[in-house]
């Protein structure tokens, strides 16, 4: 090791310094010239101009972090949807414009290269977009925040729409290399599976074990107008042997790339959400994997600069996104107990300081558990460990609130019922200092139902954060006609501290400020009919309303509510072709889960209502039905900023946030929308009269299953309703296959109605009528919107990430000097 200062150019950003740099990284990083460059070589080309300008930055904060000897954050998340990377990394810079003239000059079209960016899609959904509003604040506010995950290969599948069905097309998101990832094949960690443990003496070995190295791939996560930078690093899993010599020697190559292409697998593709899902090994494998590199990665770290672990937990924070990164805690213990011989104790007590852990979800069939036999054949070692946790847990319950068998049975972290299984989210509640919900309503609720018993004996370890969204990418990036505006009435702060929004109320009645509102979401509005064009053969009239349903598709979210009322409002133009129809284009987007049967043939059906509706020259562009394929980052920046209405209209209680809400009305959409989630909160910020409030809240919707909901009533009693759901029984949309969709008329009718579809149709087309009369009002319509954009403060991850780091990681900001 050498300790002569490296002599580095010092790169400024000006067009002739950005053409230059372009070059250069042209010429040397990608080996082309201007002759030969494809466009995605000018991509590369151009990224690496752009990320050259992040690294200083970068080196500075990590130096200023040992120094100042900081508390740092580990964000441990399965997913990270973080979406394209280029134009996010120039505004963060605030040299977009400067890249754009540097482009230019060179004869290349900058909007031509952003658009063919591949998203890093490693992500579901929400959970995911999440994390990585997280990471954006996280580096703004210039806290010493880690994202740590896997690097897959294969991320969120390519959605195609063939013949009005999802198809799943493989997400190979590296093919063209990744500029913005800086390998580090030196940092690695062998991850061990499998085997048995023995006593020796005091301690426990783990013997016997197949292994895997964990390899990092670091990337820069630069903050918005501050120097300070985070970094995300991803694991990617190779064979510790780089053959099976054995089966080598033996001419035996099949079988010999065959061991490496197996451990390997770990960190092929991202797992779909399916919420039911049974657990597959691979999928265990795939939580422990990363996990275990991450421990063995932050205690490294820690050790650079301490002798001992005494200080331990005032120096690491780890939160947990939802239960996929529990392993963590029994690996720690591991680590602390055997590798580092640390007392039982001594390590319990730092795990339960430095553990935190978010719960994103209600829906009890959605809380993982891992089956006991699996557990035992892949992570012996860990499987004691949380049985130790959980004796010590159980015994302490005992001494402290009596002896009550059946609670007990309730909260061991082992489910004994039928096949055993452990119970993720109460090892992680057991172990966090910390446990929170992502909305009002979903944290009282989660300590009301879920984890009644747990809130009881831990009154002071549950609390709530609402989400929030990274105002940079959700709305300076997503629509630029609408940013410019803003700017030019209020300034430029709004994207650091976006209660800035606020001013924007003094200008509702400002016709001249109304006007330009309008015309800057039309500018969205035009931009996405534009490259709709190209997919649908459809006119759509840019001054209908445009009426969105954009997240996973999901029985919950209730995508048939919304289908059944543009069924109604069909039949009700036919019937009556001559009255004043409001113009509207009803927009559908999101992936089903590959093996979400139901939520497939939904997808089916908004394709096969399209079919008939767009088609009828009876409608014309009074109603249109269109479902947007591929949803995922980019196309939400696309479509968001031309939302008129957004629409939240999940089962009162099911949805625990929501973010989507979030962006839509940033981007100045009306919510419809239930009492649920983060739209209780929304509703509070933008006022009841400028949102579209339906349907039984959560307590209603108890009240009614437990006086005994009877669907078929309301289907027996509301005769538009009662049309639109025969027409779907008998083929009225299918008429190639009558039966299609008889299944979806069951659920509804005959079969529960789970989600309670029917029981707020009526109360969901009477606010959509509201709707109507309100956006026939040009003027009161686009002031509510200015009122939605004006108070969305408080949903900037900026405030979510403030409120972790004060009240739950205990961590304060770097000093930039
Ligand atoms: C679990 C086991 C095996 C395979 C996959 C999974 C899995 C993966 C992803 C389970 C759940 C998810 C994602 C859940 C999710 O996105 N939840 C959403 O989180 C948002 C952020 O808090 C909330 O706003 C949404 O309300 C919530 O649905």
């Amino acid at each position: 090791m050498t300790t002569v200062d490296l002599e580095f150019d010092q790169l400024n950003s000006t067009v002739d310094a950005l053409r230059r740099s372009i070059s250069n990284r042209m010429m040397y990083g990608v080996g082309k010239d201007a002759v030969t460059a494809h466009p995605h070589d000018w991509l590369h080309a151009a990224a690496l101009a752009v990320r050259d300008r992040l690294v200083a930055r970068w080196m500075k904060t990590t130096r200023l972090q040992y120094e100042q000897d900081v508390k740092r954050v580990y964000y441990l998340s399965m997913e990270f949807l973080i979406g394209r990377t280029f134009t996010n990394a120039l505004l963060a810079l605030g040299i977009h414009d400067q890249m754009r003239d540097a482009l230019a000059s060179l004869g290349v079209d900058m909007q031509a290269l952003t658009d063919i960016e591949p998203d890093a899609a490693l992500g579901n959904g929400g959970l995911g977009r999440l994390a990585a509003c997280f990471l954006d604040s996280m580096a703004t506010l210039g806290i010493p925040g880690f994202g740590y995950g896997i690097r897959y290969e294969y991320g969120m599948f390519r959605q195609e729409i063939i013949n009005g069905e999802q198809v799943e097309a493989p997400d190979y998101w590296l093919r063209a290399g990744n500029p913005w990832e800086f390998p580090r094949p030196e940092i690695k960690y062998m991850v061990h599976f499998g085997g048995r443990t023995v006593q020796r003496g005091e301690q426990v070995e783990w013997i016997d074990t197949e292994h895997v190295n964990a390899t990092a791939y670091d990337t820069v996560i630069p903050g918005y107008a501050t120097d300070a930078t985070n970094t995300l690093r991803l694991w990617s899993a190779r064979a510790t042997d780089e053959l099976d010599l054995g089966a080598f020697n033996r001419g035996d190559y099949r079988n010999a790339v065959d061991t490496k292409n197996m451990s390997e697998n770990v960190s092929r593709l991202l797992y779909p959400d399916d919420s039911t899902q049974a657990g597959r090994e691979l999928r265990l494998r795939q939580e422990y994997f990363f996990v275990s590199a991450t421990m063995q990665d932050l205690i490294r770290r820690y050790q650079r600069t301490h002798s001992t672990f005494g200080r331990f937990s005032e120096k690491v924070a780890v939160h947990l996104n939802d239960t996929h990164p529990v392993l963590a805690i029994p690996e720690l213990m591991r680590l602390l107990v055997d590798i580092h011989n640390l007392s039982w104790d001594k390590a319990w007590k730092h795990v339960t300081q430095i553990f935190s852990y978010t719960n994103h979800t209600l829906m009890p069939e959605a809380l993982e558990t891992w089956d006991v036999e699996m557990l035992a054949r892949l992570l012996p070692r860990h499987l004691e460990i949380i049985f130790e946790i959980n004796a010590q847990f159980l015994k302490h319950v005992s001494e402290q609130s009596g002896h009550d068998a059946e609670m007990i049975r309730r909260i061991s972290l082992v489910d004994e019922y039928g096949q055993r299984r452990v119970r993720m989210a109460h090892l992680a509640i057991v172990a966090s200092d910390k446990v929170n919900g992502v909305s009002k309503l979903h944290s009282q609720l989660m300590t009301r139902d879920i984890f009644a018993d747990f809130a009881q004996l831990y009154p002071d370890r549950f609390t709530n954060v609402t989400n929030g969204i990274t105002p940079r990418r959700w709305l300076a990036q997503a629509s630029p006609s609408m940013s410019s505006l803003i700017d030019q009435h209020i300034g430029s702060h709004w994207r650091s501290n976006l209660f800035e929004l606020e001013q924007l109320r003094n200008l509702r009645t400002d016709s001249g400020f109304i006007d330009a509102f309008r015309e800057a979401k039309r500018q969205s509005k035009l931009r996405l009919v534009h490259r709709l064009a190209h997919h649908t053969k459809l006119p759509f009239n840019p001054d209908a309303l445009f009426d969105m349903q954009v997240k996973r598709i999901h029985e919950y979210k209730r995508q048939l509510l919304n289908l059944l009322h543009v069924i109604v409002r069909y039949n009700q133009i036919r019937a009556n072709p001559e009255h004043d129809w409001v113009p509207r284009v009803v927009m559908f987007a999101g992936k089903a889960a590959s093996a979400y049967r139901m939520a497939k043939t939904i997808i089916k059906l908004i394709g096969d209502v399209g079919q008939k509706v767009n088609h009828d020259p009876l409608v014309g562009d009074r109603l249109k039905v269109v479902f947007v394929p591929n949803y995922g980052v980019s196309v939400a920046e696309l479509m968001i900023p031309a939302a008129d209405l957004s629409e939240q209209i999940s089962m009162a209680g099911t949805e625990a946030s929501g973010t989507g809400n979030m962006k839509l009305a940033l981007n100045g959409a009306l919510t419809i929308g239930t009492m649920d989630g983060a739209n209780i909160e929304i509703c509070d910020a933008v006022g009841r009269e400028n949102i579209f409030i339906f349907g039984h809240s959560a307590d209603e919707v108890d009240d009614l299953r437990a006086s005994g909901y009877r669907p078929r009533q309301v289907y027996e009693e509301n005769a538009e309703l009662r049309m639109a759901l025969d027409q779907i029984r008998t083929g009225f949309f299918s008429p190639d296959d009558p039966l299609r969709f008889s299944d979806i008329f069951h659920t509804l009718v005959d079969w529960g109605d789970h989600y309670m579809v029917l029981a707020d149709f009526a109360a969901f087309a009477k606010a959509q009528a509201e709707v109507d009369a309100r956006f026939v009002d040009k003027r009161a319509w686009t002031e509510s919107a200015i009122e939605n954009v004006a108070g969305m403060g408080q949903f900037s991850s900026d405030r979510t990430i403030g409120e972790y780091a004060r009240n739950i990681w205990h961590v304060s900001s770097l000093n930039l000097e």
